[in-house]
């Protein structure tokens, strides 16, 4: 590829994430910022923290922002959230290289189909993943729940063609393609349906909700409705228990995505996973 620089567009904690593990992997990506929040960085070049329970480890990022983008794009991962994505994008569409990859990484249903079919001639996937990652502040993210990224076509002609098996192997992250993505974005969502709009309203970590108590009641309760909801899609999911289970314990000490957007007062994806965009 004669430009194969990652692109993200997007720097909460998953963009953070993708772009530490990108650079982790010998990388160099570009972070892509609005141009407000851009102008307010006099370099160019800023230091990018991961920690883990573990360890912490220092790399320097390139940002960029949709004006000074100098050179195609073609391989574009988005982090923004679901209802930010398509207007994320059109900022940079004028940058896209024809057979752009285009990576959707975010929670919800229904923005990933609207954004594939506003880019014809890219090729676009969608990623479902069960990562933990909060921002502890800007550029510094805390990777607090090992999870699972499926990537997949979100066309079905676009099968053969390589898409990310660069990050399948030698990469910090569990990535792996997946042949049925839809089904993972409706497990997903299934997931974030039950822990993310009860993290915000209990303002607590994942794991929390495990309470034995008042929560957990709550979780279980979400837990049969969700089941139900995709029962009645005829979306085959089993064990859905288990899996939510997992997710908190996995991810136990990381505030979700709406907790985290709760507490800055800022708005939160809950309209995309608790309906579903058309
Ligand atoms: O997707 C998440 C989110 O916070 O949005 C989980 C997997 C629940 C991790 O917190």
């Amino acid at each position: 590829m004669p430009n194969d620089t990652w692109y993200i567009l997007g720097a909460g904690s998953i963009g953070c994430l993708w772009a530490a593990s990108l650079c982790h992997k010998g990388a160099s990506p570009r972070l892509i910022l609005r141009e407000s929040s851009y102008q307010q960085f006099a370099r160019k070049r800023v230091p990018l923290k991961l920690s883990t329970p573990d360890q912490t480890a220092l790399f320097d990022v390139d940002i960029v922002s949709p004006e000074t983008i100098n050179s195609p794009i073609n391989r574009l991962i988005v982090c923004t959230k679901a209802q930010d994505a398509l207007a994320a994008l059109n900022s940079v569409k004028a940058h896209l290289a024809d057979n752009c990859q285009i990576l959707l990484l975010y929670n919800g249903m229904g923005s990933q189909q609207t954004v594939r079919d506003a880019m014809p001639t890219q090729t676009v996937w969608a990623g479902s993943s069960t990562d933990g990652a909060y921002l502890a502040a800007p550029f510094e993210v805390y990777h607090a729940g090992r999870g699972n990224t499926w990537i997949g076509s979100l066309r079905n002609d676009q099968r053969s063609e390589p898409g990310f098996d660069d990050l399948c192997s030698n990469f910090r992250l569990n990535v792996s393609q997946c042949d049925a993505i839809e089904q993972k974005l409706w497990e997903k969502l299934a997931i974030n349906s039950c822990i993310n709009g009860l993290t915000a309203l209990f303002n607590c970590r994942n794991g929390e909700l495990l309470d034995n108590g008042e929560k957990q009641v709550w979780l279980d309760q979400l837990i049969i409705e969700a089941s139900s909801v995709l029962a009645a899609l005829e979306i085959p999911a089993t064990s859905l228990r288990e899996k939510v289970h997992g997710v908190c314990q996995n991810t136990a000490s990381n505030l979700s995505s709406t907790c985290q957007d709760a507490r800055r007062g800022r708005a939160t994806e809950l309209s995309f996973i608790v309906t579903i965009q058309h």
